[in-house]
């Protein structure tokens, strides 16, 4: 099948589709085609995940508007099934690739899931199929990588045997389906043909602009801008440093600055976490590492906002020594273990790297946080006999918390607060001792 026969079962709505890699990112993915029309074959390694899948539930924790009712409507379509065997793959004529593709310690790429979702579907890949690669990857990594090993594993040859492409995604928890349909998008194809057929197959389920470009550019945009927000959000972090050390107030400073034209001063804050933003720098420095350019900004970046909780550690330390509380027999309350307001997603914690600091400094330390299952105790049980809270998460919940009734469970009354997100006139009036993230004394 060449891209024009492709071309004409994917208007028909005839193309049949897989996606391999069933998570928060493939599994919403699955279900849009399906319900658009399109005979979808999802394919996960978790068993469970599959089962889950064909009874009709979605495998997604955590609040996603119009995730459940899509399910519903595409389960009783059959028109989504899933399995966990590469074999059902023979006869899709379009395979998207939606596994992890993370960093280690050493902020090196680990594409074993990508490689080994490549060299399983290499032998099962129907003639002329076209597949897209979502995951984000660091530039370079179409041409270097993903097409040697499916050339191999196929043993068919690119744009003879098999089309490629390389879509990222831009979800986020919480808006999977509103980011899915509603944001742009590019589509990176091996040829200007292929990212043309790539753009008719998006047009079904994005209500934004497909942007047709080569791998390269697909692999640099992706990466790029969250790189981007990465360092942004490291400046507002860096000035919030200054202010401490200079007596100025963050909140107010970036509030005036951006009534500037052309500012955009992100939000100080704890700390970076997630899936997104701590990872894709490092994909994009990646994709250099082998030319002569001297990365000085976005390693430095990192390096800023990797801090972010041993800064939040000095306050708390510091506020304790104020009060005379010797460290090792304090007791701190931390407010919030999720990586970003409102979510229950917890990778790349900036509490966890808090909570590590703080037990090495022989504090005790107790975590509440109203989305994470493990920590949804009582706050006001929980602050009983604490020299500290410190809010670390812009959960909505703590803007309703009785902070005079959390007070008086305290044993000192400190609070520190990591996201300029509380009423610090208010918490003085209550009898707090406040420190504010950015905001010196
Ligand atoms: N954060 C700050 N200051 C800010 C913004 C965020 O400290 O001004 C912190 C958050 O607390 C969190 C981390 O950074 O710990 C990441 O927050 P985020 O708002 O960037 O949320 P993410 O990680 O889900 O980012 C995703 C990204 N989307 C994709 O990769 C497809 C990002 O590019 C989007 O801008 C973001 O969602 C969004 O706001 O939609």
């Amino acid at each position: 099948m060449n891209l024009s026969q492709l071309r004409e079962k994917i208007e028909a709505q005839a193309a049949r589709l897989a996606v391999i890699g069933l998570g928060y990112v493939g599994f919403p993915v699955a279900a849009l085609f399906a319900d658009q029309g399109f005979d979808v074959l999802g394919i996960d390694l978790k068993a469970d995940r599959v089962e889950k899948i064909n009874a009709g539930i979605s495998p997604i924790e955590g609040e996603e508007p119009g995730l459940a009712d899509l399910m519903a409507r595409v389960i009783i379509t059959g028109r989504l099934r899933a399995s966990t065997s590469y074999r059902d793959l023979h006869d899709q004529d379009i395979i998207l690739i939606d596994v992890e593709t993370p960093v280690d310690e050493q902020h090196i790429p680990r594409y074993e899931a990508l490689k080994s979702v490549l060299r399983n579907l290499g032998p099962v890949l129907k003639p002329g199929a076209l597949v897209i690669v979502e995951s984000t990857i660091a530039p370079g990594t179409m041409q270097q990588l993903v097409l040697p090993v499916l050339e191999e594993a196929s043993g068919k040859k690119l744009n003879e045997g098999f089309y490629l492409g390389n879509c990222p995604e831009r979800v986020m928890p919480g808006k999977l389906l509103h980011n899915l349909t509603n944001l742009s998008r590019v589509v990176g194809g091996g040829t200007v043909e292929t990212a043309q057929t790539m753009a008719l197959l998006y047009g079904f389920i994005v209500r934004a602009d497909l942007d047709p470009v080569n791998w390269i550019t697909a692999e640099l945009v992706k990466t790029v801008e969250n790189a981007y927000r990465d360092v942004q959000i490291a400046f507002a972090n860096e000035v919030a440093l200054i202010c401490d050390a200079l007596g100025g107030d963050v909140w107010k400073v970036r509030d005036l600055v951006n009534k500037t034209p052309y500012r955009n001063m992100h939000l100080p804050g704890a700390g970076v976490g997630g899936h997104c933003i701590p990872k894709d720098p490092w994909l994009l420095a990646y994709g250099v590492r082998d030319q002569q350019v001297p990365l000085r900004l976005i390693p430095s970046a990192r390096a800023v906002n990797d801090q972010m909780p041993s800064y939040i550690a000095g306050m708390i330390c510091g506020a304790l020594e104020e009060g005379k509380r010797l460290l090792s027999n304090s007791r701190v309350l931390i407010l919030g273990y999720a990586y970003l307001e409102n979510s229950d997603d917890i990778r790349n914690s900036p509490s966890e790297v808090l909570i590590r600091i703080l037990r090495d400094r022989q504090i005790e330390v107790c975590v509440q946080d109203p989305y994470v299952s493990e920590y949804q105790g009582d706050p006001y049980h929980l602050a009983e006999g604490c020299d500290a809270v410190v809010l670390m998460v812009k959960h909505r919940d703590y803007q309703s918390l009785d902070y005079g009734k959390l007070k008086e469970s305290l044993r000192t009354p400190i609070l520190i607060d990591g996201r300029g997100a509380l009423h610090e006139d208010q918490l003085r009036a209550l009898g707090y001792s406040v420190k504010v993230i950015g905001r010196g004394q």
